[in-house]
């Protein structure tokens, strides 16, 4: 079972400009091969099929914790992704018959707009849908940790690609902290490698070379220590992860640390209605009326009761 927190990884800045075409770009860190729905479904799918768990506990929470993290990845990659398509249509007067969506003809991807309400797909940056293709879950062990450490190798390459494609302050905040979370966990699966075969991953294969201590947007990160940290995604199971998760970081020589708490994160932002795709509608003064109404039937207080960034 997975227990939900309603609050953001990381804070991502609020909607400015917006950049339907930046927006297309970063579904590639969402739908692509290497992207979060690939690090969050294979981990998971390695961890429900994971044969002979007591005997190998150690690397079966590590694997199974780390696909609880790539869960909240992929809810970043969608805030960043929903606040670039903020404002992208006309946002009042923007009703038919007046042709309100004409000036995103060939803008980005069309179906932000046309199959979905300016928000983030599981497709990837041409629009191609994410498929379970891309899952490796072979039930052998070396061979998926294997797997693992590649898939993060490829999605930190991604991530700094997209990050040098887009330059809008959301898609570099997203960035910028996905980088170095997926550090950690490309070290994590490279020294369960080395506690179970000896292998030196970080050295046989340097890759990629990102110098994440020079770029501004991984900058805080690192100096909170988030490149050293996994945190346990549960109040009581996941305990092992520590068995491996030990010993210096391969490039910085610091210590790694469990955390035994999941983030702090933040509220996430209540992005504005885009009446022009029907989000949440045409009209969506009265989907607000009518809850009200439901709330206070429900003996709820009359203001809304979830928290959001202010
Ligand atoms: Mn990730």
């Amino acid at each position: 079972m997975i227990m939900r927190i309603d609050r953001l990884a990381a804070e991502l800045p609020p909607p400015s400009e917006p950049d339907p075409a930046g927006a297309a770009a970063v579904q590639e860190l969402m739908g692509g091969r290497f992207g979060e729905m690939s690090t969050f479904l294979n981990y998971t799918f390695q961890s429900f099929n994971f044969r002979g768990r007591q005997g190998a506990r150690p690397f079966y929470d590590l694997v199974a914790n780390i696909a609880a993290e790539e869960f909240g990845h992929i809810e970043l990659v969608a805030a960043a992704i929903n606040t670039m398509l903020t404002g992208a249509s006309p946002t009042d007067n923007g009703r038919a018959p007046a042709a309100s969506l004409s000036g995103l003809k060939g803008v980005g991807n069309p179906h932000h707009f046309l199959a979905g309400g300016q928000g983030a797909l599981p497709q990837n940056s041409q629009g191609s849908p994410w498929t379970g293709d891309y899952i490796f879950a072979s039930g052998d062990l070396i061979e998926d940790l294997t797997h693992n450490f590649f898939l993060e190798t490829a999605a930190r390459n991604n991530k700094l690609k997209v990050y040098e494609m887009v330059e809008h302050p959301a898609a570099r905040a997203l960035t910028g902290y996905l980088l170095v979370r997926g550090g950690v966990h490309q070290v994590a699966y490279a020294r369960a490698l080395e506690r179970l075969t000896g292998a030196d991953l970080k050295n046989l294969f340097p890759s990629p070379r990102i110098p994440t201590e020079k770029i501004p947007e991984c900058e805080p990160y690192i100096e909170r220590g988030e490149h050293l940290r996994l945190y346990r995604f549960s109040p009581n199971d996941y305990l092992e992860l520590a068995a491996v998760f030990n010993g210096p970081h391969p490039e910085t020589k610091e210590e790694l640390e469990v955390v035994d708490e999941m983030p702090e994160g933040v509220p996430p932002r209540d992005l504005p209605p885009q009446p022009a795709v029907f989000a949440p509608d045409y009209a969506p003064e009265e989907i607000a009326q009518i809850t009200e109404k439901l709330r206070q039937g429900a003996g709820l207080s009359k203001e809304a009761t979830g928290t959001v960034a202010s």
